[in-house]
């Protein structure tokens, strides 16, 4: 790779300070995860990006990302980063110093994560490639107006379902089951326990999954100024477990000492309001519920 095949754009503003500049949504939970793990892995890294909403951060040739940047179809961004890989490994080999060399990371929403690119991201698993795959999962697929994607919960309103009947894919397991070298779920608004993970998936090398519960106020309906309490109540109910997977072992980093019911974060939620108006729907309501009980039963409570 030349020096001209990326772009460095140090004297553009950062991912901080676009501000209004931005054409995302306010309270947008990706993007906060998306900054956070930037704040931590540093300006030496390639994002290989496939087609979502964090796309829409990039307008040719500008980045508010610091680093390079490339843009994927759904389906292929694993692919892509291989080829960012491999370039740089071969500067490497032709002597270029060590610590010229970046991290590659791809950046998807759950659209192409759970989906479109998942069997990209199994023959790159399978192939050990040195990389993070950063999902920043809004439960759909939110920039062409939240369709329901594997990653839709069970009861969600989604603009091609409705009333969405069926299960999100574990996307973790699945990472898990090809043995990589690291698996986490993450959020933005758990900013330690976050930063932590990236800390040590950024220490290893192989391949790295960083999965973030992505509170999406336009897809999900509530108000942005509700994303971190939401954030936060995803966490504490246990229907996001916050957990990481590392030589076969999984661990929960963050279990809820005292779980709350599911309904406090689902209330919050326009997309699960048939649950609870014109009348409540004890039955899905308790299919939740159970659900998340069912989880926390097979490991313990104290994770
Ligand atoms: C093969 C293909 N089908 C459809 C599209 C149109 N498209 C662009 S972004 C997008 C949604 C992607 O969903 P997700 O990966 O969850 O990211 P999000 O939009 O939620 O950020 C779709 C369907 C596309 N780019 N490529
Ligand atoms: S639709 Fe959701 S994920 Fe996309 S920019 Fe808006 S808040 Fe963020
Ligand atoms: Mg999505």
């Amino acid at each position: 790779m030349s020096e001209t095949a990326y772009i460095r754009m140090k004297d553009l503003p950062t991912i901080h300070q676009m501000g209004a500049g931005t054409p995302m949504c306010a309270g947008c939970g990706g993007l906060q995860a998306l900054h956070q793990v930037l704040d931590v892995l540093g300006e030496n890294t390639v994002v290989v990006n496939a087609a979502g909403c964090m796309t829409l951060l990039t307008i040719y040739p500008y980045t508010p990302l610091r680093g390079s940047w490339l843009y994927t179809s759904m389906a292929s961004a694993p692919a892509g980063a291989q080829g960012v890989r491999d370039a740089l490994d071969v500067l490497l080999a032709k002597g270029m110093p060590k610590e010229q060399d970046l991290k590659v990371m791809v950046l998807s929403g759950d659209g192409a994560a759970y989906g479109m690119g998942l069997s990209a991201t199994s023959a790159a698993i399978e192939r050990g490639l040195d990389f993070l795959y950063l999902v920043y999962d809004n439960e759909g697929y939110a920039n062409t107006g939240q369709q329901q994607s594997a990653a839709t919960p069970h009861g969600a309103r989604t603009s091609t379902t409705g009333d969405f009947h069926g299960w999100k894919k574990d996307l973790f397991a699945i990472w898990a089951a090809h043995r990589p070298a690291y698996v986490a779920t993450i959020i933005g608004t758990e900013p330690l326990d976050l930063a932590r993970k990236v800390e040590k998936a950024a220490s290893m090398k192989g391949p790295r999954l960083l999965l973030a519960l992505a509170p999406c106020p336009t897809g999900w309906d509530f108000d942005p100024a509700e994303t971190v309490e939401i954030g936060r109540l995803a966490v504490k109910t246990g229907i996001w477990p916050l957990k990481e997977y590392e030589n076969g072992r999984v661990t929960h980093t963050k279990p809820p000492k005292e779980r709350l019911p599911v309904e406090d974060y689902l209330i919050r939620q326009g997309r699960f309001r048939h649950l609870f108006q014109p009348q409540r729907d004890e039955k899905q309501l308790h299919e939740i519920q159970a659900a998340v009980d069912a989880y926390w039963a097979t490991i313990g409570e104290e994770g």
